[in-house]
């Protein structure tokens, strides 16, 4: 190993005493030690996660809301404590806000459908270049729908938003801004804040992708002041199938339910159906409760550590990988921008990413590779994708110069 690492790395956080927490990181592949670095497609889970999902499943599982026996008790109160932790971690005013979804697709889908019930031809839709597809896509359907018009904020070449071009795009006719908090294919922060500002002075409400914010940073929705904030819970050590959708109370009164069924009612009859209140109105069907309680679990465990340190020990780690990334010979980094989460795309010069993804696994590390369902993003570069290293506060720098001594290994092979 080639490591340079500065101390300022790991003096912030014990990270090896974190790394006994994940289960699946003490494990070889290929013969190698795992340094999993993709942590932006989906984060691993601590211990704490896994035992809270079991213990679920073993002791208290029943459905919520509706059972009198101690059982569905015991779900309903864990279920519902789940909640609570997510509106504390987010700075949510009330629990009211806090819609559990399928992941941050399904939230951002349920806003598409239920706002887009009010739109039509002649209403603008805004979101950036650099948007997940997950942001663009529910869009687009809606505008087909609808016969809306979608609009896309330019990026510039270090991959960050041309604030001032967003900013005169919002007009009238502006129904809703889509915009990514922190870009999965770029790693790039957007100033989100300057952006809601001017929404709103407009009213315009606005929507903001978390999916890639929330894991790395302290995320205060009243401060943001935004209407809508998704994110999920498999990026934040959670479980998969389970997410969230915060919505400010005054829009989600005024939004009509989306998916029609069980537990979204107060009553039913064939003349009529009353909805019931927030947020249940927009929670159809039997949940993903163990997918809630993990999530909870989840956020103890982050909160355990510290949002705040975590955000500086990553910033420091990250820092460190860009550092030693921007040293290879033939190396192209995808996204400059000054204000990036642990996220660094890359090309080198004559290797396929794909293949570049397949040497690296064979020397135990774990990379994405391909267009990170970001095509335009992979357009606005005039690539077909790129290898991508992804980091979470477990990462430490072995990982990194794991990583590099990998890459060296792919050029020789492919030089
Ligand atoms: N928005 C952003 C910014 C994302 O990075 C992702 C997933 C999503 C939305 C969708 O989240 P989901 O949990 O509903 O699937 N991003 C990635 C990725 O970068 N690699 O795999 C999934």
């Amino acid at each position: 190993m080639n490591s340079s690492a500065p101390d300022n790395i790991t003096n912030i956080l014990d990270v090896e005493s974190i790394r006994a927490d994940f289960p699946i990181l003490q494990q070889e592949v290929h013969g190698c030690r795992l340094a999993f670095l993709d942590n932006a497609a989906s984060s691993q889970r601590p211990r704490a996660v896994i035992d809270a999902v079991s213990h679920y499943y073993e002791h208290d599982h029943a459905n919520v809301h509706r059972g009198v026996h101690s059982l569905s008790h015991r779900a309903t109160d864990a279920y519902e404590g789940a909640r609570e932790k997510v509106r504390t971690f987010i700075n949510a005013k009330s629990a009211s806000e806090i819609v559990f979804t399928g992941g941050t697709t399904e939230s951002i889908n349920l806003v598409a459908a239920s706002l887009g019930l009010n739109m039509g031809p002649g209403d603008e839709i805004l979101i950036s270049h650099m948007e997940h597809h997950s942001n663009i896509v529910p869009w687009k359907l809606l505008c087909e729908r609808s016969g809306a018009t979608l609009h896309v904020a330019p990026i510039n070449h270090r991959g960050e938003l041309i604030l001032d071009e967003m900013l005169a795009m919002l007009g009238p006719s502006t129904k809703i801004v889509a915009l990514t908090h922190a870009s999965n294919a770029l790693g790039t922060v957007n100033p989100v804040s300057e952006v809601i500002e001017a929404a709103h002075a407009l009213d315009i409400p606005v929507l903001i992708d978390g999916a890639q914010a929330v894991p790395h940073s302290t995320i205060d929705v009243q401060k943001l002041g935004c209407e809508f904030y998704a994110f999920s819970g498999h990026k934040m050590c959670g479980p998969t199938g389970i997410g969230v959708l915060y919505g400010r109370e005054d829009m989600l009164e005024r939004l009509p339910p989306w998916q029609g069924g069980g537990e979204m009612i107060l009553s039913v009859s064939f003349e009529e159906t009353v909805y019931n209140k927030l947020p249940y109105k927009f929670e159809a069907g039997t949940p993903h409760i163990a997918g809630a309680i993990g999530l909870g679990a989840a956020i103890d465990y982050l909160n355990g550590i510290g949002m705040e340190s975590i955000a500086a020990y990553e910033s420091h780690l990250s820092a460190y990988a860009g550092q030693q990334l921007a040293a290879i010979d033939g190396l192209r980094i995808i996204g400059e921008a000054d204000n990036k989460v642990s996220v660094h795309s890359f090309v080198i010069d004559g290797i396929h990413p794909h293949d570049l993804g397949t040497v690296l696994d064979h020397k135990g590390v774990a990379i994405r590779t391909g267009h990170h369902c970001a095509m335009p993003v992979m357009d606005f570069f005039g690539v077909a994708g790129t290898a991508r290293a992804s980091m979470a506060f477990y990462n430490n720098a072995e990982d990194i110069d794991q990583l590099i001594d990998a890459l060296a290994v792919a050029k020789e092979m492919f030089a």
